[in-house]
């Protein structure tokens, strides 16, 4: 039944537009036209504003703003990144369920989805608020052949495809706060956490862990985040579709991942250092067990930030917050 749904939705999406005859439908999916019709009220009760002309067939004028398998699977770009979904309506943490998937085998290019997340992370213990229906909320599982020691890489890589497909979808111009931040007008709009499944110095998996404040409205932060916590929509005034910015972020993220395997970590440094609003300022930096302050200079071939403080000493910061 379901999967009947799925194929049906899949097919009205890939002729946006165009009108889909039910002889068109029900030989494809070998069912009746009757079937056809009760998938398509259901559809309806869901949220999809589906035309029926006789003669003529269905075309679907509006799809409700979804993260499901189906709604991300009609706009999917790409080879790897997204090819198996896991959408899940409300979870704890999508990264609990990716590191358990990831364990048992899962492909690269899994992706886990929720609509809302009960005990989203941030990284060091912290929380994330995962509120429904308004964020992205997903985990990745990559499979990099890579040392240890190179994965922070990745996380970059990740923040250079966020903020690239964030660019193209919503016109907004982002900047990346090293290591995990994505700002838009100096506010956080997403937070992404990387962990690893490692056996002595190898990469078994990295799961990338993005959350993105999509349509949250302003009274939605808590007054915690009310100051240093943004949206898509609240910066660029208009509703988002969830489904295709993962689409866009996929395919961001395959061309970047892609260039990386065959010619390393070069591009992305460039981009990352060109979206960085970091780079060349004046910054506190603070780890667990200490404070500095001095200018950027950088980031390593390794994805290391590299502060020079006041002596003219350079520090390679491995993990820490900054301020700017
Ligand atoms: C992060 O941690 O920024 C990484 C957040 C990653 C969340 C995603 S959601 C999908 C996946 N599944 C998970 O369980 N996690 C990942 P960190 O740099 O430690 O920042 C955490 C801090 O950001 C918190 O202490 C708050 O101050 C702030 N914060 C919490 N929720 C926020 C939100 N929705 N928007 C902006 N800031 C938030």
């Amino acid at each position: 039944e379901g999967k009947m749904r799925q194929h049906l939705l899949q097919m009205l999406m890939n002729n946006e537009g165009e009108y889909v005859s039910g002889q068109q439908i029900s030989d494809k999916l070998s069912c009746s036209r009757t079937a056809i019709w009760k998938h398509i009220e259901e559809l309806r009760k869901e949220g999809y504003v589906i035309e029926a002309v006789p003669r003529k067939g269905y075309r679907i004028q509006s799809a409700p703003d979804r993260v499901t398998a189906a709604e991300i699977n009609a706009r999917l770009k790409t080879e790897v990144l997204g090819r198996t979904i896991v959408y899940e309506e409300s979870v704890k943490s999508t990264q609990e369920i990716a590191q358990r998937l990831s364990q048992s085998g899962a492909y690269e290019g899994t992706l886990v989805v929720a609509d809302e997340q009960t005990g989203g992370r941030g990284r060091l213990g912290r929380q994330w608020q995962s509120p429904k229906g308004t964020g992205v909320w997903m985990s990745l599982i990559l499979r990099p052949d890579i040392p240890l020691q190179k994965a922070p890489q990745l996380t970059l890589l990740a923040a250079v495809g966020i903020t690239k497909a964030i660019s193209k979808v919503t016109g907004l111009r982002p900047e990346i706060k090293w290591p995990n931040d994505i700002l838009v007008n100096g506010k956080k709009v997403v937070g992404i956490l990387t962990e690893l499944q490692a056996e002595s110095d190898r990469v078994h998996a990295v799961i990338i862990g993005p959350g993105i404040n999509v349509n949250v409205g302003r009274d939605d932060f808590n007054d915690e985040l009310k100051d240093i916590a943004t949206s898509l929509k609240i910066e660029s005034g208009k509703e988002i579709k969830r489904a295709e910015l993962i689409s866009s972020i996929l395919k961001e993220m395959e061309e970047l991942y892609h260039d990386y395997l065959n010619n390393g970590f070069a591009l992305v440094k460039l981009m990352w250092e060109s979206y960085a609003n970091s780079i060349g300022r004046r910054i506190r930096v603070r780890t667990l067990n200490q404070q500095i302050e001095g200018i950027a200079k950088g980031i390593t071939d390794d994805g290391i930030l590299l502060l020079e403080d006041d002596e003219g000493n350079i520090h390679p910061i491995y993990s820490a917050d900054i301020e700017i």
